[in-house]
């Protein structure tokens, strides 16, 4: 479940290592790239931490942090 969180969208994320929580990061970054919006977020070891908010409508959550949360839900991790 996103959580919202100081006007952003945060999720906690964790993984089997670190290979696993790269390989999500990888599939994440690309999606992010494409739809020409980029997270915040943390990475150590198996753990990802990812705060999504729009830089452009001054560090709010907007339809745009919605619908990369959902794409990122969507892969199925
Ligand atoms: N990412 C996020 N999270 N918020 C933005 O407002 C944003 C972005 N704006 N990625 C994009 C890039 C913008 O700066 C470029 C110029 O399109």
């Amino acid at each position: 479940m996103w959580e919202e969180k100081n006007n952003t969208l945060y999720k906690m994320f964790g993984f089997k290592d670190f290979s696993e929580a790269f390989g999500f990061m990888s599939r994440v970054a690309l999606a992010a790239e494409k739809m020409d919006h980029h997270p915040k977020w943390t990475n150590e070891y198996n753990k990802v931490e990812i705060w999504l908010s729009t830089h452009d409508a001054g560090n709010k959550v907007t339809e745009k942090d919605h619908q990369l949360a959902k794409i990122i839900d969507e892969m199925g991790f």
